[in-house]
């Protein structure tokens, strides 16, 4: 598996090795690697060749360190088609995994001015607003904080944003949801949000910001969703003139 006589660096062909072991699945995400030490007697390299190795796979996401854990499997990245107007729900339903919900709270407040002007209501008008934990097959992968016009649905409540927001607009109340707006930026984890999603505090994340409409033109939600940047990333189509 590694050659000295090769004249690719010892690291390299350690790196490539480890790749290959995880693309194999011989590793899976989320299982600790080896230490330094028992891969450099395993392999009979230096120290510091396993090291920069193991630096390197995590330079490339590949490897995450924990402080005082050890190195692990990262968890593959979820792929997010950039164009189409998608609920999480159903996002995570066609990749085959459970999606779920934990509301961590559910109030009534009145707009604020950026709030108002998203909805295109009068500051002060009602608005829901609530926050929840989107889980993938139990894990989190997101939190979002969600603002809903009272005057749109007076009769929301939480249990329908334990489940899925858009099958309820659209199943059980019959509207159509028809477009939205969004921004992606990359942001830092704030502490809070490091323990919902179960991170490390100050990790990278997406933040992503939607407004989205019905039919008749009507914005009915503005949400900042947080998703872990370890298990995201987006895919755009493009075409050239
Ligand atoms: C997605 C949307 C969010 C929407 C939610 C509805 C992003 C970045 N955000 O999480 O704006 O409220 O889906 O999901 O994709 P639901 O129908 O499962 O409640």
């Amino acid at each position: 598996m590694i050659n000295k006589q090769s004249p690719l660096p010892l690291y390299y062909q350690l790196e490539e090795y480890l790749k290959q072991q995880i693309e194999s699945g011989e590793w899976k995400p989320g299982d600790i690697m080896p230490s330094e030490r028992e891969l450099s007697e395993e392999f009979r390299i230096s120290r510091m060749t396993v090291r920069q190795a193991l630096t390197n796979l995590v330079n490339k996401n590949i490897l995450f360190r924990e402080k005082g854990r050890g190195t692990f499997v990262s968890h593959r990245k979820f792929e997010q088609n950039l164009q189409g107007l998608t609920s999480f729900s159903e996002d995570m339903e066609r990749r085959g995994l459970s999606s779920g919900s934990k509301l961590l709270y559910f109030e009534q407040v009145k707009a604020g001015d950026q709030v108002a002007e998203a909805l295109a209501i009068s500051p002060g008008d009602p608005v829901y607003k609530l926050k929840r934990i989107r889980l993938a097959d139990q894990e989190p992968l997101a939190v979002e904080t969600s603002y809903n016009p009272v005057s749109l649905f007076p009769e929301l409540d939480q249990k329908i944003f334990e489940k899925s927001l858009y099958h309820y607009i659209e199943e059980n109340r019959q509207m159509r949801i028809s477009h939205g707006t969004q921004t992606v930026e990359a942001a830092l984890v704030t502490d809070e949000d490091a323990q919902h999603l179960m991170m490390e505090e100050g990790q990278p994340v997406l933040l992503i910001q939607r407004v989205t409409h019905l039919e008749d033109g009507r914005p009915f939600e503005l949400v900042w969703s947080i998703y872990r940047g370890d298990s995201y990333k987006y895919r755009i189509e493009m075409n050239r003139r």
